[in-house]
């Protein structure tokens, strides 16, 4: 465990959602850390760019710090407990790729989900838009020379947290995708079956609303 990483507070909504990845790393790596889900807070205050540097959540506060955007708070949190980049250029790029996509994919997904059109829109979204993503990722995976069964490290880089909340959400819109990439099947695999992720799944703590839309929580698509 990480003794840099104190006073740890993940400020966001009640839901999974952005939050999830960062949560997931934060048990992964055995980090306490404390969670405010005080809206309305955030609502009377957004503006102030010191609090909520781009207006919005999630926020992660790291003794004093105010940190925001996904991304790089899943950056900064595996850079301090050893799932950060190797430093070789060639392996780095490839995490950094694959985090650049499953953003365009959750960007994609969030759209979809918040739309007036949701109910229409989803089914389509579900069938092709995340098929073809589930395809790249199989593809980058399959050239992977990881021997432990990750995207690039011998541990999985911060994309791969991303990635693996962006399945599970898709997956409750779609249920069966998943089981059409093998590769990419088994490394989800591999991901839940992290002892402390695990252990985070099995608890219970782990929220049971994925996103603020009603039709995003459950399958839109046939098995
Ligand atoms: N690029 C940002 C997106 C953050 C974002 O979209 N936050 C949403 C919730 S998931 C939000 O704060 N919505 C409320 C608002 O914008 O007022 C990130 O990756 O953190």
């Amino acid at each position: 465990m990480s003794n840099e990483l104190k006073n740890v507070k993940l400020h966001y909504f009640p839901i999974c959602g952005r939050g999830e990845p960062i949560r997931m790393m934060l048990e992964d790596a055995g980090i306490p850390y404390e969670e405010s889900n005080d809206v309305a807070a955030f609502f009377a205050s957004k503006m102030d760019c010191d609090e909520y540097r781009f207006n919005q959540l999630p926020r992660l506060e790291v003794n004093g710090l105010k940190l925001a955007q996904q991304d790089a708070i899943l950056r900064y949190i595996a850079a301090h407990v050893g799932l950060g980049p190797s430093g070789k250029p060639e392996e780095d790029v490839v995490a950094d790729m694959l985090g650049c996509a499953v953003e365009d994919l959750m960007s994609a997904y969030v759209k979809n989900i918040y739309s007036p059109d949701a109910t229409t829109l989803l089914p389509e979204f579900a069938k092709t838009q995340a098929p073809k993503s589930f395809n790249q990722y199989e593809q980058l995976l399959s050239k992977s020379k990881s021997t432990s069964g990750y995207f690039v490290y011998d541990h999985p880089s911060f994309a791969e947290f991303h990635l693996y909340y962006t399945i599970y959400a898709i997956s409750h819109l779609h249920p069966t995708l998943l089981a059409s990439y093998p590769a990419l099947e088994k490394w989800f695999n591999l991901m839940s079956s992290r002892p402390n992720l695990a252990a985070y799944f099995k608890s219970g703590r782990r929220k049971e609303i994925l996103n603020g839309s009603p039709s995003g929580q459950n399958p839109c698509v046939e098995a």
